[in-house]
């Protein structure tokens, strides 16, 4: 049987990389952890940066990045960074234009009932929990052109330390939280048009890395839009989570992305904290979601 860390029993195989992922974050606990690598202007990466990218993200699943002065395309370096970290097929974005990478910033009123265009904070989700399962986004990046006049804090939670204290706490909390109906998005009907059908899925995913399992999550604290099974065990498991989400786990990295900064990751938890924009100072993010994850050779 190939080894498998996320079999429920495989409790051998689990404890061998539950151990080395709390290894992996022994190292950015010392002060000389490059928190953010530099990488050219134009989002080119060398040798250097791109082994240590490649070494955060198979650590924590993010790294994040600062792009050296002199590159003025945001949009392009984003592009750029993309494809070498071997991302490859972009998310079809209902709100996205055609080059399916979306331009976050407050938008008056028509883009405001969504609330990436608005200046409010968003709770605890990863990305495109709601895509159909043929469009899983496994990776994206999250890039600042310009950061706001006050606010606009991310928070970044590598998911794998999530199932890590769920699985901890109590392995069944795993396996309600893996049935692939634990949690629905109804469908997106817009004036009688239905602009995506309901979906189901799993907050747990083990996805093919290669040769060898990944681990992906689906999930938004969000209330609103999820219809959560009634399942006792799946209730309990997310009150652990969510308790587990606002105790700020050490592993949580909260950083405020300046302009030309930016991470790349497999989909982490995040969140952003609310912001205020002023005339010189209007937020402006790039997102990028892809249906597969990050290339580590
Ligand atoms: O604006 C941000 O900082 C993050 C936005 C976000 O997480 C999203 O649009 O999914
Ligand atoms: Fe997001």
């Amino acid at each position: 049987m190939a080894e498998n860390p996320f079999d429920l029993d495989q409790t051998a195989a689990y404890r061998r990389w539950a151990d080395e992922k709390r290894r992996g974050y022994d190292l950015r606990a010392r002060d000389d952890f490059p928190l953010l690598v530099e990488i050219g202007p134009e989002g080119d990466i060398d040798e250097e940066g791109l082994a240590i990218i490649r070494d955060h993200v198979d650590r924590y699943n993010f790294a994040l990045y600062r792009l050296a002065e002199g590159g003025d395309d945001h949009l392009e370096s984003l592009r750029n960074i993309g494809r070498q970290m071997g991302l490859k097929e972009l998310d079809r974005n209902l709100c996205a234009p055609e080059d399916r990478i979306t331009r976050l910033t407050v938008k008056p009123v028509e883009g405001a009932r969504y609330i990436p265009y608005t200046n409010k904070p968003i709770g605890w989700h990863t990305d495109g929990y709601y895509n159909p399962m043929h469009q899983r986004v496994l990776a994206m990046v999250l890039h600042c052109e310009q950061p706001a006049a006050e606010g606009g804090v991310n928070q970044l939670l590598d998911h794998d330390m999530a199932y890590i204290h769920l699985r901890d706490e109590n392995p069944d909390f795993i396996r309600a939280l893996s049935q692939p109906g634990v949690m629905c998005i109804p469908p997106n009907v817009v004036d009688g048009r239905e602009l995506r059908p309901q979906t189901c899925s799993a907050v747990f995913l083990t996805e093919q890395n290669g040769d060898s399992p990944a681990l992906a999550m689906r999930f938004s604290k969000r209330k609103h839009n999820i219809l959560w099974s009634e399942d006792a065990l799946a209730q309990e498991a997310l009150h652990c989570l969510f308790e587990f989400l606002e105790s700020s786990p050490p592993w949580m990295v909260e950083y405020r992305l300046q302009a030309g900064e930016g991470v790349i990751n497999n989909n982490v938890l995040h969140t952003r904290s609310a912001f205020r924009d002023d005339e010189q100072h209007k937020r402006i993010y790039y997102r990028a979601r892809y249906y597969n994850r990050i290339d580590l050779n």
